[in-house]
């Protein structure tokens, strides 16, 4: 039998994004075979989305395995934890040495990395893939992820960078991420960052609305005007049509209820941070904003005991509109510079040797975070491979200079009328941290210590030389000494 009558790939789940790939794949000239656990879904995919393709059916993994050419490349598209462990488990006894298999959900990085341990001690080849940009990114270019055994990668590259998203010049927006778990990992900070971009755009939209009065016609046309900017991205661009947006009762987005959901790529990028260490917290606020909205019972009986908040209408200014424009993109920038050092803490931890640049270009087109704003980063990282912090690069100096009093502009009114606003002042306060040489922590370290004998270091005195002061001593008369942290 020839070779070519053999499929290029498998995938493994006909949900949504599973059929949107096979079909994107198809597309580009792959043969694909599909199969799912519930079978009678292989025959309507192949009987309705599928017909009239070079899509083929499996209906066991037996029939499925004796497809494929070899090395076997078998995508999992299947809900992502334990579901993916047991396709693992039942693919195992029917692949030989050399055989791929590939994660396609939204796996948790760690568990890639354990999956891509224990399968390299197999002999079998494991990739995890960040896959961004939803139904539509999947079936007509998304962003792709790829991490993990990087012998892999160029068995399947070709098929990856073939139905991705591509830049204006070409560019495939999948570029090899690393080893281990570094795709799922990036594809965690994309969320991490598209749960920040979305949150900043609500709190303009809270200042728009409350404090400026605006319609939504108004609202739609600034979004609008602003997608023509340095703001310019798919956010922005949605939400221009959002607010432009009726049937038959109105406005949709008017009686949609303030309490957001959520399925934890952002806690889980929040949780990273804190676990390596690292001031993500525009990010973490995002995630925390969305806590604090789906507590709406409690939030609606805290406003009858305090009362409805009495806005201030001030005019929609070209000014203040310029502020709050500024101000996105202020946010923006830290945000960015936030989730890049946890991306460069978390690859010098796992020994990834993430490419910065690269990871702009996956996420310049196809996803969900998609900007021009990227081509920015990208650049940043191409002039200067080894730079230290985004904050670093020249061009977003001068942007940062340029928004700096538009922000403590917008961050202090909102305050005055009772705007939450915690990404934006999350954003405004990590630069006045970031950038300030000399911050308060040494009364925090004299408290330690005071408390807990906890040591500090001296200005004055070499770094790692650690001193202890016997602050209660026979001249304090503070007595408290029962609790130590
Ligand atoms: P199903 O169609 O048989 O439910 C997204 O939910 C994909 O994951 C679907 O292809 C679904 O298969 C699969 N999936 C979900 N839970 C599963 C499980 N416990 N075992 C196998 N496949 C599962």
């Amino acid at each position: 039998m020839h070779n070519v009558e053999f499929a290029d790939i498998a995938v493994v789940g006909l949900a949504v994004m599973g059929q949107n790939l096979i079909l994107n794949m198809n597309d580009h000239g792959f043969k694909v075979v599909a199969f799912n656990r519930t079978t009678s879904k292989v025959d309507e995919f192949l009987q309705n989305n599928a017909k009239g393709t070079n899509i083929v059916g499996a209906n066991s993994i037996e029939d499925m395995l004796s497809k494929l050419k070899k090395p076997r490349r078998v995508m999992l598209m299947v809900k992502a934890g334990e579901v993916v462990d047991q396709f693992i488990d039942a693919l195992l006894p029917h692949l030989d040495q050399g055989d791929i298999i590939i994660d396609g959900g939204n796996s948790n990085f760690n568990d890639t990395e354990r999956r891509v341990n224990n399968l390299q001690q197999k002999g079998i080849n494991y990739l995890g893939v960040g896959v961004s940009g939803g139904e539509e990114g999947a079936r007509f270019g998304p962003s792709l992820m790829p991490g993990g055994m990087t012998e892999a990668w160029d068995s399947v590259k070709h098929i990856f960078q073939a139905i991705a998203a591509k830049t204006l010049k070409g560019e495939a927006c999948c570029q090899w991420v690393g080893s281990g778990g570094a795709g799922h990992f990036v594809k965690m900070v994309h969320n991490g960052i598209e749960y920040g971009d979305m949150q900043l755009i609500c709190e303009a939209y809270h200042f728009m609305r409350q404090v400026l009065g605006m319609s939504n016609r108004e609202l739609s046309d600034t979004f609008g005007r602003w997608n023509q900017t340095n703001l310019n991205s798919y956010l922005i661009e949605i939400t221009a049509n959002i607010f432009n947006f009726t049937d038959e009762h109105g406005y949709v987005v008017d009686r949609i209820l303030d309490t957001a959901g959520q399925k934890g790529t952002g806690k889980w990028t929040a949780i990273n941070a804190l676990e390596l260490g690292e001031p993500v917290s525009l990010i973490a606020e995002s995630v925390f904003a969305r806590y604090i909205s789906a507590q709406k019972s409690a939030r609606t009986h805290a406003e009858t005991i305090y009362g409805e908040k009495e806005h201030k209408t001030i005019e929609a200014s070209s000014e203040i509109l310029h502020d709050l424009q500024q101000t996105l993109l202020f946010a923006k920038i830290i945000s960015y510079t936030q989730g890049y050092m946890l991306m460069q803490q978390a690859s010098k931890v796992h020994n990834w040797s993430l490419n910065y640049g690269d990871i702009a270009l996956m996420w310049r087109e196809g996803c969900i975070i998609r900007s021009v704003f990227l081509e920015k980063i990208k650049a940043a990282f191409d002039h200067n491979p080894q730079l230290e912090n985004l904050l670093f690069d020249d061009y977003f100096k001068g942007l940062i200079q340029q928004s700096l009093s538009s922000v403590r502009n917008i961050a202090a009114k909102g305050i005055t009328f009772g705007i939450p606003m915690p990404a934006i002042t999350a954003a405004i306060s990590f630069f006045d941290s970031f950038t300030t040489k000399r911050l308060p922590a040494n009364l925090l370290q004299a408290q330690r210590d005071y408390f807990g004998a906890h040591t500090y270091e001296e200005v004055n005195k070499p770094r790692g030389e650690f001193y202890h002061t016997d602050w209660i001593g026979s001249n304090s008369n503070v007595s408290s000494t029962s609790y130590t942290d």
